[in-house]
């Protein structure tokens, strides 16, 4: 049998290595070159071509690079009964939360404001209102939403949350499901996107959501370009209804040069980094998943198809 490694972008070598120190003896194999299709047991993946997982009869399992899956689940050639499983890796959570801080806290004490002034030579303090004053919004209370939330909350920032379901977060103010996102945003003077992208989250920051901020927001994606509007962003930005956004995903990636995204003066992008795969600590997650497997075990991080992450 064989473990067949995907990826779209990136050298392949530290994953090969990796994946062969995990599980030594096995046949590991970098696509294209997937040897007998009947062989394949496994796959990891970070956006495959669709289909390409039809033509493995014998696969038990597909494996994400990254803690989003969407990604192969938009593939509608995937198929049926095969588990798919998102990366969940305490060094993933731990990236996050420090991106998470440090852009929140970047905005809350008008850091972005000092770069201009440097460079006008301007001796200038920005005021910042005090820390329990400033609401945070996390969209998204799951892995890393919540552990985002918590940590913001320990800060002092008065923390508001907002998922699908129905949560009681010690500390963080918790709205769930269409009929409490206004409230939630509504207070959300610094909100940040942590959801999973599916249909119904797709667009959901559009130019409705953005005008329920308050009057000069700011805006902080690490989730998945997918969920914005561009244009509503830049429109809100240009009336500065919201002032200032930092982008770290986008619709299509890497950013292409064109993109207005790049050269607005008050749009801070970052080029997929709030938290990046760590190819030793992946490996090891992935080997550890596969023997559960072929074990028999289900995997406690095999996604919910129908519901989308
Ligand atoms: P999870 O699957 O653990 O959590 C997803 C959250 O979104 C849950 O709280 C879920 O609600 C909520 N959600 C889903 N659908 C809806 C909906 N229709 N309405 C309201 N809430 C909804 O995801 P993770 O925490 O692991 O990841 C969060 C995001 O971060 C993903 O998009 C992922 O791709 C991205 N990511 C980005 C990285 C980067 O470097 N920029 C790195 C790693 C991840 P509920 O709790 O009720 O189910
Ligand atoms: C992701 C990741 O899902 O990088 O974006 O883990």
């Amino acid at each position: 049998m064989s473990i067949l490694f995907h990826i779209r972008i990136g050298p392949a070598d530290v994953w090969i290595d990796g994946l062969r120190a995990e599980m030594p003896g096995e046949d590991i194999r970098l696509w294209p070159d997937a040897g007998d299709p009947e062989a394949v047991e496994f796959a990891v993946t970070w956006r495959h071509p669709a289909g390409l997982f039809r033509q493995f009869p014998n696969l038990k399992g597909i494996f994400s690079i990254g803690a989003g899956v969407d990604h192969i689940l938009c593939d509608p050639d995937l198929p049926p009964g095969v588990p798919v499983i998102r990366l969940v890796d305490p060094v993933l959570d731990s990236d996050m939360t420090l991106h998470v801080v440090h852009r929140t806290i970047h905005y809350h004490r008008g850091y972005h404001r000092y770069l201009e002034l440097q460079q006008a030579a301007r001796w200038e303090k920005v005021p910042f209102p005090e820390t329990g004053e400033r609401g945070v919004g996390i969209m998204g209370l799951g892995r890393l939403g919540r552990r985002a939330a918590t940590t913001m909350a320990s800060l002092g920032f008065t923390v508001a949350g907002w998922s699908r379901t129905a949560k009681a977060i010690p500390g963080v103010a918790c709205f769930a499901g269409d009929e409490q996102l206004p409230a939630f945003l509504a207070r959300s003077q610094i909100l940040v996107c942590l959801l999973s992208l599916t249909p119904e989250t797709t667009n959901i920051v559009d130019s409705k959501a953005l005008m329920q901020l308050p009057q000069g927001a700011f805006f902080i994606n690490t989730a998945r370009g997918g969920h914005v509007v561009e244009a509503d962003l830049i429109a809100a930005l240009d009336s500065r209804h919201i002032e200032r956004a930092n982008l770290d995903v986008f619709a299509t990636e890497p950013l292409p040069p064109e993109s207005p995204l790049w050269r607005h003066p008050r749009i801070d992008v970052t080029p997929h980094v709030a938290a990046r795969v760590n190819p030793r600590s992946a490996c090891r997650i992935f080997a550890d998943g596969m023997h559960r497997l072929r074990a028999g075990q289900p995997h406690p991080d095999a996604v919910d198809r129908v519901r989308g992450y």
